[in-house]
């Protein structure tokens, strides 16, 4: 039993039932007869929550009699999704609260379907964040998670007439049981104004920042539970609101107007999660997003230091460690430094050295178009002092450069945190690899890509800053709970420890061949397409069947990851069929999932064709026997956890140094999904843990991408040598796909040939289709498949997110457990 508090393991059905029903009649004010699911949803994880809290509580008191380091994860964004069915397993009480609502006539799925989503992240970066707090949690590490409590998190996409309309997403419309408002720790946050220069004895200069607003900071309290209820953590995430403090210099200088017009703008900082995927927003709004959680996280840390340390500031980075979540959060650097130089009146070096010893950086992206920079002009606008600030850590850091390379203004023109030439803008990559003591990528190419093309200078001037962390996922989620009929076929197999140890699932590979054991695996498989093919016939309409082979692209919507291949595929396919009804292939349903970025229009184009497409092909009756096509509106965590557990084939199919890591790879590798991929992100890793016969690597290399861009790369080569590929091309043109209206589908064409192909989707055209050749043939072969499922399966242990904790804390944080009360 992986639960260690005894109370918990003690907590009996019947005490959850009279807990739920408690909590029926007197949180809610309702009672059995009235109750709806909403009602005993809320109950029960009320319910819950009552155990949580008290481990919480344990915890807390833990970490500060110890005195702990902890390390506190910034990020802008948190994909938490679901909480209930988690937090159910990891405190062990799922079976119990199940069968105590069955005693009460509620079936438990239909209650946790009663949940919305916490979408308060874009896609991988946020959900990594999710995933590495779950188990921080579970490790027993101090740590904290800190960021933005958006009103609206990713938009709600509903698909029309074939395209994405966006609609907001309201998560906490009907209150969320999951969270605890802390106004105790409400924080006072400054914005705009100037910065007056003051000259003390002796010619000292003393820097005073007049703010011209003042922003409330409200926090909220998620309690993380670990897995085994031990150690409960907490993300908190910042509200912001008008301040209660009447700004006093604009008012006396007659500008009631705009003092109450920034009262009226606190409230829009953390109304709304930008949808960004790999691109900046470039907007003040962003900006001021980013510095309002950084400013009150830092404040929050720092009162919780003075409380064990007083003024003693020596012992900071000792304590206390924050990794950065991408560049995102990287304002903290100069806000740091302004809080130790500024208000502790501390001297600049060793001001510096707190700061350079406390903070890492995580970069998520190679993409230039997502690499952060802010106008100098409006940092100026916004934060003056901090603009100050990073010209002084940049101007120290010219002499470093200096002394690195004498004279050569060049390098220091490439390396500097001011990027000069057109508008002045700060580089925020810079800033952070600067004032960082650890760099890393989040996997094994990327940190080598990260190296050797991003930022190989500053590897040069820091040898061992930069290094590698692998992404993870957690197994509770991404099986446990997420695949409840694999997860106990595993656990009669080889026990039930995995969740914790996902080493252990190679021991499966001793089955691999067993076929009674094959038989129990796809059964469970065909079981969840079963179930997933209900799904896609509620959302869709659209009839699936279970013994197609379900083929599946869930991810956001980017050229670089190249769904658009996966189309023109699909349309080859469609084609060949067209061509010879007796084309030989296995029954196969395409099943993509995908928001797009809203202002990102060929991407929406991609959906409509992806949709349009699809609407010929499932009504098409001389194919829709071999071939169908669906696209599941609103892609998100708990769609996810539908999906993931019925694929038999997963798309990853980025341009080959493209994608960081990916972890959907990761994600529906370990539920016995065999990849077809290229040689990027994690897929390497995913194909050496699994060997190279249990997964389809395609596609051209880094070395071939870069050799054939260097040649210069023609798509027209390839449209014109490639019957199949002119074919399709040209049939987006007509009207097949969109009756009446020819040319609907055409930007997909033009970004290939007369926009360049800019992610090589012809080039890798060719090798792709024969990938697919290849899994249809292995498909046929039903042993050999349940073979290679089975040990993707078995060999994916590597990939929890416990591991990459592990490696976080050896290589970067140099954590220390810490056991909590039991
Ligand atoms: O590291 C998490 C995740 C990777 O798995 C993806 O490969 C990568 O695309 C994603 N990066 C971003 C970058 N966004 N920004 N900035 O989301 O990170």
């Amino acid at each position: 039993n992986a639960v260690k508090d005894q109370a918990l393991q003690k907590l009996s059905k019947d005490d959850i039932k009279d807990a739920i029903v408690r909590h029926l009649h007197r949180t809610l004010g309702t009672d059995e007869n009235k109750a709806n699911d909403h009602a005993w949803w809320k109950a029960a994880c009320s319910a819950v929550q009552e155990q949580v809290f008290e481990r919480l509580r344990k915890t807390q008191k833990s970490h500060y009699l110890n005195d702990t380091r902890a390390v506190h994860y910034f990020s802008a964004e948190f994909l938490m999704g679901r909480l209930m069915s988690n937090n159910l397993h990891n405190l062990g009480l799922f079976e119990k609260t199940e069968q105590a609502l069955m005693e009460l006539g509620i079936n438990l799925t239909d209650v946790m379907e009663q949940e919305p989503d916490m979408a308060l992240g874009n896609g991988g970066l946020g959900r990594l964040a999710a995933c590495f707090i779950d188990s921080l949690a579970t490790l027993d590490y101090p740590a904290i998670g800190y960021g933005l409590h958006y009103e609206h998190g990713l938009f709600r996409q509903e698909i029309q007439e074939g395209a994405q309309i966006e609609r907001p997403d309201s998560w906490r419309d009907y209150g969320n049981p999951w969270e605890i408002c802390r106004p105790e720790s409400i924080q006072e946050i400054p914005l705009y104004g100037y910065v007056e220069t003051k000259y003390g004895e002796q010619g000292a200069i003393q820097k005073e920042w007049h703010p011209g607003s003042i922003v409330k900071g409200v926090p909220w309290d998620i309690p993380v539970v670990g897995y085994g209820g031990n150690t409960v953590n907490v993300l908190r995430l910042w509200e912001s609101q008008a301040s209660d403090y009447f700004n006093w210099d604009v008012f006396n200088a007659g500008g009631y107007v705009d003092a109450q017009r920034e009262n009226v703008q606190a409230e829009t900082i953390s109304k709304v999660l930008y949808p960004n995927d790999e691109t900046e927003a470039g907007k003040e709004l962003r900006l001021i997003q980013q510095y309002f959680f950084c400013a009150c996280s830092l404040k929050d840390i720092i009162r919780r230091y003075k409380r064990a340390h007083g003024d003693d500031w020596s012992r900071f980075a000792e304590q206390v460690v924050i990794q950065l979540n991408d560049t995102h959060p990287a304002i903290a650097i100069p806000e740091l430094m302004r809080i130790l130089v500024d208000r502790a009146e501390m001297d600049w070096d060793k001001a510096w050295e707190i700061c350079t010893n406390t903070f890492a950086y995580t970069n998520h992206t190679l993409l230039p178009e997502a690499l952060e920079k802010w106008p100098a002009r409006m940092l100026e606008h916004v934060l003056p002092r901090h603009l100050e600030i990073i010209y002084e850590i940049n101007h120290r850091f010219m002499r470093l450069v200096d002394q690195h390379w004498p004279g050569d203004d060049a390098m220091k023109r490439k390396l500097s945190v001011i990027e000069e030439g057109g508008e002045k803008m700060v580089r925020m990559g810079h800033l952070s690899v600067i004032s960082s003591f650890a760099v890393n990528g989040v996997a094994a190419i990327h940190s080598k890509l990260v190296k050797q093309n991003l930022f190989p200078e500053f590897d040069q001037m820091w040898p061992g800053k930069l290094t590698n962390v692998t992404n993870g996922i957690t197994p509770r989620r991404w099986l446990k709970a997420c695949n409840p009929k694999l997860s106990g076929l595993i656990d009669d197999k080889i026990g039930s420890d995995w969740p914790l140890q996902l080493d252990k699932l190679s021991a499966l590979d001793k089955f691999a061949d067993d076929a009674k054991f094959q038989k129990q695996f796809m059964q469970i498989k065909h079981e969840n397409k079963v179930a997933l093919a209900e799904e896609v016939k509620a959302l869709t309409g659209v009839e699936l069947d279970p013994k197609m082979i379900f083929d599946i692209q869930i991810k956001r919507l980017h050229e670089y990851k190249r769904q658009h291949l996966n189309l023109l595929h699909i349309m080859a396919l469609y084609r060949r069929l067209l061509e010879n009804p007796d084309y030989d292939m296995h029954p196969r349903a395409f099943i993509f999932g995908a928001k797009a970025a809203p202002g990102y229009k060929l991407a929406k184009d991609i959906i409509l064709a992806i949709n349009k497409v699809a609407e010929r092909i499932n009504n098409d009756p001389r194919v829709n026997h071999k071939l169908k096509v669906v696209f599941l509106p609103n892609y998100r965590v708990s769609l996810a956890e539908k999906m993931i557990p019925a694929a038999d084939v997963s798309e990853q199919i980025s341009t080959a140094g493209k994608e960081a890591s990916g972890t959907g790879n990761m994600k529906l590798a370990l539920n016995g999904a065999l990849t077809v991929g290229t040689l990027d992100g994690a897929n390497i890793e995913i194909a050496e843990e699994v060997g190279e016969d249990n997964v389809f690597i395609f596609g051209l290399t880094v070395e071939e991408v870069e050799a054939l861009r260097t040649k210069g790369y023609n798509p027209k080569d390839f449209y014109y040598n490639n019957a199949e590929i002119k074919a399709v091309l040209d049939w987006l043109e007509t009207d097949y796909f969109t009756p009446g209206k020819p040319g609907q589908l055409v930007s997909i064409k033009h970004s290939l040939l007369e926009g360049g192909d800019p992610f090589l989707v012809l080039a890798d055209f060719e090798a792709y289709s024969e990938a697919h050749k290849q899994v249809d043939k292995a498909y046929r072969d039903s042993k050999g498949w349940a073979r290679k499922a089975i040990l993707n399966t078995a060999y994916m242990g590597k990939f929890t997110s416990d591991r990459s904790i592990q490696d976080y804390v050896s290589k970067i944080w140099k954590l220390t457990p810490c056991d909590v009360e039991k």
